[in-house]
């Protein structure tokens, strides 16, 4: 009786939160070096929060007044049983058309630090992110102010440009654009006036693009209470060690009574970087001002490796690994299912660099996964229809699944899935170049896993190491799996998951969701391919999309560099940029490889006029 009034009473305090939400390109300069065009909202950046409570119903209307296409995804909500507001474009919807309006509508049932952001293509490094909060009434933790923070990359040119010139057959290695500047809370040198004897609770999220930051608050220590919208239980940490679009809610107590301000430092993760341009600033220094009329100390100043080692070696961060839910939640059992995903980048034979998850590089169907999963009805359990490029997997509920990422490439890598929060039940070491660690089913050390393991729902995994994650399918939905750098995902570095295709089914698109796939001629019914019918044709998926075939025979990616170099060294004379890969050159075959290539890149039309694109290209990119 007094569950049901209690039932009754958080229905009625429910309420519905209506955001319009015209998205519109507007100018901004937020690190204060270059202005540039950001894509704001209702004609502002940065863009609104989203602040609601549990069990709030969230309606946002989206007006896309762009000239490009766009979608919303809130990233770290469970959408369950709203699939289709989940928002990746091609998984669980049509890309929303310049010019349409598109309605997001769904109730949230989580607590927490999240955040949303554009899923189309990587649109939200042009500023289409922002915060969305879901307050607590009873947080189990107390606090008396709270603090919103985000951190980032920031790149001076437009994504797309940007994007371009990184999936080109002139970047071969795959060389991740270098950002110009890092961002806090979209804007440099902030100052936050605090009080003494306060508890701050920080919700902390890297809206970046690309890298990973650390963050330090001098002379003041961070206690973790919440990772990806998961209470944790309080720990504490001197730093902080934020990847791409995960999320820290930490405390923090000032000093009793301070004349003096103090640094609070966030510094990118120099690792990541292919090269470090002299004019990257890697440290940037903002402040807790206690007292305004008192000097700030001294920021820290250009990038120096010697800083840098200095300060990163004596962060003392805590392990996330470590952390234990506030649910104490245990180990999930054995699993039924056990999806394991062989990492590598390599070229194909246009000469770009692409990202494989078991040899498949992520390439969108012709209709959104979710939109197949509807139509197909008894098919939906065919793992076949879904595409032989989606890199798709079929759950069925109530199933432990274990995802195991073996990383065999040198950068670190945040892996995100949609719809759920995994138990990280194992994390390597990092590994050798050449000597990568993979999991290995007869090692007894991989297999000892902790008995209250973390849950969150974005996982940093280390260079050449392995991770493996659990989670129980008990949201039915079409969930992506992928590496939130976004220039990775745009390499294919994604899976997809069908959970429970006939709970699926339950559910409802609403209709202006498949108004967005007109113009685009997209079908809203049908296989990977738009096929429907007989099985044998739903199994058809011919004229699906496809990754471009590999490289020819005998020609290899190294190869493939080696042509590049030698074309740049001939044309522009640059004799010394690039050493990195240059010791594999000299067993090539140069003369058999410039043939073959020219062939190739005459049959793909104009060499000279990219040529020397290209040089303007390298430099940017820094290969
Ligand atoms: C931040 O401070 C540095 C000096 O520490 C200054 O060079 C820079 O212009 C400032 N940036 C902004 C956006 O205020
Ligand atoms: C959105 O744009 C439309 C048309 O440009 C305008 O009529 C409307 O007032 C705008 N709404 C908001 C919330 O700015
Ligand atoms: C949102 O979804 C609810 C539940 O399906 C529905 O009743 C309501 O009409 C929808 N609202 C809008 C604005 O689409
Ligand atoms: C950060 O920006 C958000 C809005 O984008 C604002 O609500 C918040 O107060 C800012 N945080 C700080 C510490 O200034
Ligand atoms: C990927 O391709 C390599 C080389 O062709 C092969 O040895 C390997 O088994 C493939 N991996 C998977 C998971 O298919
Ligand atoms: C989704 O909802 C169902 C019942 O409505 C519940 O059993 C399940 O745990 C929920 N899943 C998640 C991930 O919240
Ligand atoms: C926008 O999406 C449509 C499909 O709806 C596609 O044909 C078009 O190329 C996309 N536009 C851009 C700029 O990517
Ligand atoms: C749209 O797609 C259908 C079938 O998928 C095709 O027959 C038709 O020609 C296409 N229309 C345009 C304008 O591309
Ligand atoms: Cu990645």
């Amino acid at each position: 009786m007094l569950s049901w009034l209690f039932f009754l009473l958080t229905i009625v305090s429910a309420s519905t939160k209506v955001y319009d939400f015209n998205i519109t390109y507007v100018d901004a300069n937020p690190d204060g070096v270059h202005e540039r065009t950001v894509i704001g909202i209702n004609g502002e950046w940065p863009v609104p929060t989203i602040r609601v409570k549990r069990n709030d119903r969230v309606i946002i209307n989206v007006d896309n007044q762009l000239s490009e296409n766009t979608s919303l995804h809130f990233h770290g909500l469970f959408q369950n049983g709203t699939n289709s507001m989940d928002g990746p474009q091609m998984v669980t919807q049509c890309p929303i058309p310049p010019g349409y309006q598109f309605t997001y509508n769904f109730t949230v049932d989580q607590v927490g630090t999240y955040w949303y952001h554009s899923h189309t293509g990587n649109q939200y490094g042009d500023g289409l992110r922002g915060f969305f909060i879901i307050e607590d009434d009873e947080p189990p933790f107390k606090y008396d102010e709270e603090l919103t923070i985000s951190v980032g990359d920031w790149y001076h040119k437009e994504s797309g440009e940007l994007m371009k010139k990184f999936l080109s057959r002139y970047n071969p290695t795959g060389a991740e654009p270098i950002p110009q500047n890092s961002l806090f809370n979209d804007s440099k040198n902030v100052t936050m006036e605090v009080k003494p004897d306060t508890t701050y609770f920080l919700r902390i999220v890297n809206m970046g693009l690309f890298t990973s930051q650390y963050l330090k608050l001098e002379h003041h220590t961070f206690t973790i209470v919440e990772i990806d919208g998961v209470y944790v239980e309080p720990t504490e940490s001197e730093s902080l060690l934020v990847g791409v679009a995960q999320r820290y809610g930490v405390l923090v107590t000032t000093k009793k009574s301070s004349s003096k301000n103090y640094r609070f430092i966030n510094i990118i993760d120099r690792d990541m970087l292919d090269v470090l341009p002299p004019d990257l600033q890697l440290i940037s220094t903002n402040y807790f001002v206690y007292d305004k009329s008192a000097t700030l100390p001294e920021a820290y100043k250009g990038n120096s490796e010697k800083k840098y080692d200095e300060i990163v070696e004596n962060l003392k961060i805590f392990d996330d690994f470590d952390l234990i839910p506030l649910s104490k939640e245990p180990l999930y059992d054995e699993p039924d299912y056990i999806i394991s995903l062989d990492f590598q980048m390599d070229n194909l034979g246009d000469g770009v660099n692409y990202a494989f998850f078991n040899n498949i590089s992520y390439t969108p169907p012709k209709v959104p996964t979710l939109y197949s999963v509807m139509s197909s009805g008894k098919y939906g359990s065919n793992v076949g229809i879904y595409g032989s490029n989606t890199n798709s997997f079929v759950i069925q509920s109530g199933e432990i699944v274990e995802i195991i990422v073996n990383n065999q490439d040198p950068g670190k890598h945040p892996f995100h899935l949609h719809g759920h929060t995994f138990q990280v039940i194992y994390r390597s070491e990092e590994g050798e170049d050449d000597d990568p660690i993979v999991y290995d089913p007869n090692n007894p050390e991989h297999d000892k896993l902790p008995e209250i393991p973390v849950s969150r729902d974005t996982v940093l995994v280390n260079p050449n190491g392995f991770v493996r994650l659990r989670f129980k399918a008990d949201n039915p939905g079409v969930w992506f799996f992928h590496c939130h750098v976004d220039w990775h995902l745009e390499q294919g570095l994604a899976i997809t998951l069908i959970e429970s295709p006939e709970e699926i089914q339950k559910q409802t698109v609403p209709s202006n969701h498949f108004d967005a796939c007109k113009p685009g001629n997209i079908s809203t019914t049908g296989n990977a391919a738009g096929r429907t019918g007989k099985l044998e044709d739903w199994l058809d998926l011919t004229g699906e999309f496809l990754q471009p075939p590999p490289l020819p025979e005998g020609f290899t990616s190294k190869g493939y560099f080696a042509f590049l170099i030698c074309t740049l060294v001939a044309l522009y004379g640059l004799v010394t940029i690039y050493q990195y890969g240059m010791e594999d050159i000299k067993t090539v075959d140069n003369e058999e490889i410039m043939t073959r290539l020219n062939k190739l890149l005459n049959d793909h039309g104009a060499l000279n006029e990219e040529g020397i694109s290209l040089s303007s290209n390298l430099e940017e990119n820094s290969i």
